[in-house]
């Protein structure tokens, strides 16, 4: 085997989405220049793939082919009455001064792809197959280079999928992958590199050391996301405020700090999210993701966003008030016997240092706890797992909406398929629609363990800041990650079908 770095020219016609293939295959957002308008990327541009530490593949983007038709020409023009064949027509184009000065788009990516192992030749697959395009693989073959064709925008309705694969038979490539840059399948990208390794035998291993780190990765991006969103569920899960009276004014600032308290914490978890799976929460906010101010557009606590959920608020919401909190009131419905009782009883629990002794003591003699709801907090978890499952089928090349909640699956990728309408007429219809998620029992189960230990959450202004350290929460952390990652597991799986 070759132990070289192995380089990749990604060639193909302007606007075809080579960038975007960059952009994604290294999870960088910011990599190049990403322009529906033509000829952006005017030099060749090198990014590198590495796996396990180590550089293993070297991307380049090059600027786009934009007049293979004039450039085929001009090259069989140059044939004379030798019989050259096509290398040697490349090969006398790149060393002709004035020939490289009038075709110079196509004289970097063709000198780039001489000096590379192998070509992946983008494809916007909702384009027919044109004369351009026939001339464009006619050069390509002339290069002696491997090619590996990649179909993107296959994601879209618009796609011809079936007409470039049966055309790209025909001129003899049938390593074709289909790898839409914009919502991310990891099957695909997986394939994609198989299909290079068909054809590099002699960097198989690197190409397998690849496959092998992106399932690695892949595999702890979800396990860290599951971690996360535990973590906040447990946060919202077990803060409480304890005040002396359910209704006065102290009450309703008190709830008013509640809310605050959990909108701040889940829009913690979406940046920290959004930051793992390295998508800028500032690129995303500028392209018009409902994260308005900071925080998700939607107002976890209306009845409204309670709805989209399918989540009844119950009787709170029917009435408008208080929704999103329940107001937990220990009314003095004990009868006073069993009161004096229970507080003798409460008192030998404090003693003997069980936990909740305070708590409940604060019950008896009439305070009340504010917490986040069952209602409100299912909607937080379930957001938060939508949002999960659509971050997992987001290309790094994406600069779509991620939209949650229920007009939300409707219609995304209407701001990518601008591009689609104008070109062929046909709105782009992406695979991102986001799946409605459960939450199960197993987590409300799990949670309902962290509302009896407020010292658990981190959101009490008061607490010891080593939360995290608790074992006992930190085994519960650890079980609730795993019922959210099976649940994102069965979420792409049911995205895939
Ligand atoms: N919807 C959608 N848009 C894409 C996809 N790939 C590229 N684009 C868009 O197509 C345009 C051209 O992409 P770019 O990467 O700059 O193409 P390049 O000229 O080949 O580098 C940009 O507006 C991209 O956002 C895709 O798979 N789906
Ligand atoms: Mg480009």
């Amino acid at each position: 085997m070759s132990e070289a770095l192995l380089k990749v020219a990604v060639v193909g016609h302007t606007n075809t989405g080579k960038t975007s293939l960059m952009r994604t295959l290294m999870r960088d957002v910011e990599f190049g220049e990403v322009s529906d308008h033509p000829a952006v990327t005017r030099a060749v541009e090198a990014a590198v793939l590495s796996a396990g530490g180590h550089a293993t593949l070297r991307l380049y983007d090059t600027p786009g082919l934009e007049d293979s038709i004039g450039l085929l020409e001009h090259m069989e023009s140059c044939r004379g009455d030798r019989r050259k064949d096509g290398h040697d027509l490349v090969r006398a184009f790149l060393d002709d001064d004035e020939a490289r000065g009038r075709f110079s788009q196509e004289a970097k990516a063709l000198r780039q792809l001489l000096d590379s192992d192998v070509a992946l030749y983008v494809v916007d697959a909702r384009d027919r197959v044109m004369a351009k395009h026939r001339d464009e693989l006619e050069i390509l073959g002339w290069c002696a280079r491997p090619v590996v064709p990649v179909l993107n925008f296959t994601a879209t309705d618009a796609a011809n999928t079936a007409a470039w694969r049966e055309h790209l038979a025909r001129v003899n490539m049938h390593a074709v992958a289909e790898f839409d840059t914009v919502v991310f399948d990891e099957r695909d990208e997986r394939r994609l590199f198989e299909k290079m390794r068909t054809l590099l035998d002699t960097h198989a291993a690197q190409l397998d050391a690849l496959i092998d780190d992106r399932q690695t990765q892949r595999r702890a991006l979800l396990r860290a996301s599951a971690l996360l969103l535990a973590d906040l569920a447990v946060d919202v899960s077990a803060h409480v405020i304890t005040v002396s009276s359910a209704m006065d004014e102290r009450a309703r600032a008190a709830m008013d700090e509640l809310r605050g308290a959990v909108r701040v914490r889940e829009q913690r978890c979406v940046d920290d999210l959004l930051a793992l799976h390295r998508f800028r929460s500032g690129d995303v906010e500028a392209e018009g993701l409902p994260l308005a101010e900071g925080r998700w557009g939607m107002d976890l606590f209306s009845p409204e966003a309670l709805k989209s959920f399918g989540i009844r608020a119950g009787s709170a919401a029917a009435t408008g008030a208080m929704v999103g909190l329940t107001l937990d009131v220990m009314l003095a419905g004990l009868s006073l016997g069993t009161g004096a009782a229970a507080g003798a009883a409460i008192g030998g629990l404090m003693a003997a240092g069980y936990a909740h002794g305070r708590r409940l003591f604060d019950r008896i003699r009439g305070r009340t706890e504010l917490r986040c709801n069952e209602a409100t907090l299912r909607l937080l978890v379930a957001r938060q797992v939508e949002l999960i499952a659509a971050l997992l089928r987001r290309g790094h090349a994406s600069l779509d909406v991620i939209r949650l909640g229920a007009e939300a699956n409707a219609k995304p990728g209407e701001k990518a398929g601008a591009k689609t309408d104008t070109k062929t007429n046909t709105k782009t219809n992406t695979k991102t629609n986001t799946t409605r998620s459960t939450v199960g029992r197993t987590v409300m189960t799990l949670l309902a363990r962290a509302r009896i230990h407020p010292s658990w959450s981190s959101l009490a202004s008061s607490g010891s800041g080593a939360v995290a350290d608790d074992p006992a929460r930190q085994e519960l952390v650890d079980r609730l990650a795993d019922a959210f990652a099976t649940e994102l597991g069965r979420s792409a799986g049911r995205a895939a079908s």
